[in-house]
């Protein structure tokens, strides 16, 4: 298949690229580093820091002959996705490109104007380059389980039979995210399913859980093809930070009661889930939405089971409960149904001890890079 990847310099966005050239598809990716440029700004780099595109798809040719075609450009700019899709004519189109941190999209008015700009505007741009170039391609995009918050009812995929006053309509599930990131990935949805059901797009939409992991089968070869590891308070999501914090000998930063449970899944499986739906696509007019986790924790068994790993492995690992820096439920109801993926085929890699071990062991060789300014929150929903 001709793969275009949207965002192939990210934590997903790289992984994404060099599996699919690993498998023998023709893979181009775009990105213009919006990501690199916020984690400058905000004192956030990740743990190593990754060469540049060209040269990580350099690295990666010399290690295993594969190419990842690169162009460095906007999606939010039309010119440059248009030309990109008529050129390039993918069969796939993998869309990672939107700014993915919540707290930094609460930082204040110009981040939370770059968010909704960037992340609506570039999936606008993508849909109307599909409809005037590539109407048979489809689109698998990156949504999030936080677009359906924590709501009282268990969480179906993606979408809602409602009966009322004695009629049956399917709806979208109801969405009451909780950051302005997460929103803008609701109206997201709300865009896509517009464009699906009136022009006949196939469009996948993932919505994936917190995702953990430092490694992919193709990072093994040379650590500078490894994915952008954050620990920082915008870009790291709660298991690496946690994981890096036992390194650092820094207490676990549980926020408010711990009682927050969300659906996690390792990195591995965020490529296994793409795959799995790049393999058999939605059907054109369809909109095929997956809840995408493996697991569900609350913080509190996340942070205890890092404990426990960290002190087998000889760290001094305390937890300690801060202030909640967010606007979230503490203690709640949680059930969303994920059944979608596994009838197409996951076998999930779920996170035992010896996994958490694994990425604690790689993290530790690079003990001497964790700058412990990074690790406190910086921003406040209030
Ligand atoms: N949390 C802590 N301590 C920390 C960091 C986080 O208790 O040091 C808590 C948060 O309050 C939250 C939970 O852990 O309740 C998850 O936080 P996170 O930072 O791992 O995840 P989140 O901000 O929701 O965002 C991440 C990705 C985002 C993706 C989302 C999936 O950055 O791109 O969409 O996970 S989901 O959470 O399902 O919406």
């Amino acid at each position: 298949m001709r793969v275009l990847i949207l965002g192939g310099d990210g934590y997903l966005g790289w992984p994404t690229c060099m599996a699919f050239a690993a498998s023998g598809h023709t893979v181009m990716t775009i990105d213009n580093y919006s990501r690199r440029r916020i984690a400058a700004e905000t004192d956030s780099d990740p743990l190593l820091i990754s060469p540049n595109l060209q040269d990580r798809a350099k690295i990666f040719r010399a290690v295993t002959d594969r190419t990842v075609q690169v162009e460095i450009g906007d999606c939010a700019d039309y010119a440059v996705i248009s030309k990109l899709v008529s050129t390039f004519l993918p069969d796939v189109i993998v869309h990672y490109a939107e700014q993915p941190s919540a707290p930094y999209s609460m930082m204040g008015f110009e981040p939370a104007r770059m968010t909704l700009n960037n992340n609506l505007n570039t999936t606008f741009n993508i849909l109307q380059a599909m409809i005037a170039f590539a109407p048979d391609a489809h689109l698998i995009k990156l949504g999030t389980m936080g677009e359906y918050g924590t709501p009282n009812i268990d969480i179906e995929e993606g979408w809602l039979e409602v009966e009322h006053a004695g009629r049956r309509q399917k709806f979208l599930y109801p969405r009451q995210a909780g950051s302005l990131y997460h929103t803008t990935k609701v109206l997201d949805t709300d865009l896509i399913w517009f464009y699906v059901r009136t022009y006949g797009l196939r469009v996948t939409d993932l919505m994936q859980g917190p995702v953990y992991g430092i490694h992919t089968h193709d990072s093994q070869a040379d650590s500078r093809l490894f994915p952008n590891f954050h620990y920082d308070d915008i870009f790291g999501t709660v298991i690496n930070r946690f994981i890096v914090q036992a390194v650092a000998g820094m207490p676990l930063t549980v926020y408010g009661r711990g009682g927050q449970v969300r659906g996690y899944l390792n990195l591995i499986d965020t490529l296994q889930c793409v795959a799995l739906a790049a393999d058999t696509p939605a059907d054109k007019g369809e909109l095929r939405i997956f809840n995408q986790f493996t697991e569900t924790f609350s913080v509190n068994e996340l942070a205890t089971r890092v404990q426990r790993v960290g002190r087998g492995l000889g760290f001094a690992v305390d937890i300690q409960a801060i202030a909640n820096p967010r606007k979230e439920l503490e203690e709640h109801y949680y059930n969303p149904k994920s059944t979608g993926l596994h009838e197409l085929g996951l076998i999930p890699h779920v996170m035992t001890d010896d996994v958490l071990a694994g990425v604690m062991t790689e993290v530790a060789r690079y003990r001497d890079r964790i700058d412990v300014g990074r690790i406190m929150p910086r921003v406040r929903w209030n």
